[in-house]
């Protein structure tokens, strides 16, 4: 049996896809009886309770008076190096390349004796930072720094190739979801709170950035409700929220949407949705469709970045073209208004996000990778 390590894991421990595939990866690997430390500024935010083999460490930002700008990279970078030489880490796995993988590499640099580092890119880190070209030599410097690179989707590896002349290798692993969390929860109740019995519900979940196009599920709604008794529940919060409340208000639908804000049982209340919507302009993986489809729940959506190899189209959900609400308001019609054709939708769901985006296998593509950057065999 291959020997047990000691993993650091930094991410952004705050709201976010990323943060919660960090999380979770670093909750699973304990559970397979690795130590993990988490290097962040405050604690993940889906870490919950105690776990035996977890430990976190606050990365704290020097104030000293002459920094405009308390430097939070430089404090993680020597925190990274603390940690792993007090800790005896065997590697860091950092989530983003900016500052991340940066930080890690000054780490690695401040330890001199071989500290090896994975990075797992998520897309923003790529799909927009690295179209920034004073940040395009930093984020190339990093990715091919690390001992490994792993990305969420085919079309992240290709878009970082295609960005920043990478050739070294990307392994692709997948997000995943733990089946013990993920499936299909009994909400019969809580569901009557929002929609009378013979109404569907159509849900959002996102952080209402500009990239997750909040005004088309608006406007997929809109059109749905007009050919199928519905309500819309929208979850989270972000940027375009105000926008977005006074759009519904102009289109007269304030009496079919209820805002739910933030929640953190992602689980309870997506399993109230009869489909989701997804319509954003980019999605390197869009873990929030794999959430949902864990919990029996079709998408209706964009087929933009990685959403494609997620979501099969005409099996688990719809995909149509980048703003085509028309398209998507008929797909969702299509599936809310027969019953057969949706409990279809809603078995192949189940059985693909159990198959192909199980907890176990993808925890255990992660470890293969370490023992491999680590010559383990
Ligand atoms: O989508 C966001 O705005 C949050 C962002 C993040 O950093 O957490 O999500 C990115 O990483 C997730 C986890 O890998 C992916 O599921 C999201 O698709 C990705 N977001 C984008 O590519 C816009």
């Amino acid at each position: 049996m291959a020997r047990k390590l000691k993993i650091g894991i930094t991410c952004y421990p705050t709201l976010g896809g990323s943060g919660v595939v960090a999380t979770e990866l670093g909750k699973l690997l304990a559970e397979r009886g690795h130590e993990i430390h988490f290097i962040t500024h405050s604690i993940p935010f889906r870490l919950g309770k105690f776990h035996k083999n977890i430990f976190f460490h606050e990365v704290e930002v020097n104030d000293y008076y002459v920094f405009r700008y308390p430097p939070y990279d430089l404090s993680l970078a020597s925190k990274m190096a603390q940690v792993a030489k007090m800790q005896q880490l065997d590697l860091l796995h950092v989530h983003y390349a900016v500052p991340h993988a940066v930080c890690a590499y000054l780490a690695k640099q401040m330890m001199g004796n071989g500290l090896k580092t994975v990075t797992t890119l998520h897309g923003t880190d790529i799909t927009v930072l690295a179209q920034d070209e004073s940040l395009k030599d930093l984020i190339r410097l990093a990715i091919h720094q690390s001992d490994a690179v792993t990305a969420v989707s085919n079309d992240l590896i290709q878009e970082t190739r295609n960005l920043l002349d990478i050739l070294t290798p990307i392994d692709l692993t997948y997000n995943f979801v733990d089946k013990r969390v993920y499936y299909p929860r009994e909400v019969a109740s809580l569901r009557s709170d929002f929609a009378a019995p013979d109404e569907k519900i159509l849900m959002h979940i996102s952080n209402f950035r500009p990239v997750k196009r909040v005004s088309d599920v608006v406007e997929i709604f809109e059109r749905v409700s007009k050919r199928v008794p519905s309500k819309l529940l929208l979850v989270g919060e972000g940027p375009e929220l105000t926008k977005i409340q006074c759009k519904i208000k102009n289109m007269g639908l304030e009496d079919r949407v209820h805002f739910l804000g933030k929640q953190e049982d992602v689980a309870q209340v997506i399993s109230m949705a009869d489909v989701l919507l997804l319509p954003s302009e980019k999605e390197s993986f869009g873990l929030v469709s794999l959430e949902a489809m864990a919990c029996g729940v079709p998408t209706i959506g964009s087929n933009a970045g990685g959403i494609p190899e997620l979501v099969t189209h005409g099996i688990t959900g719809f995909l149509s073209d980048v703003g085509n609400v028309e398209d998507m308001a008929e797909g969702a019609i299509k599936l809310l208004t027969d019953e057969a054709l949706h409990a279809k939708f809603r078995e192949a769901c189940l059985k693909r996000a159990r198959n192909d985006f199980c907890n176990d296998s993808i925890t255990e593509q992660y470890e293969s990778i370490y023992y491999r950057v680590l010559g383990i065999d």
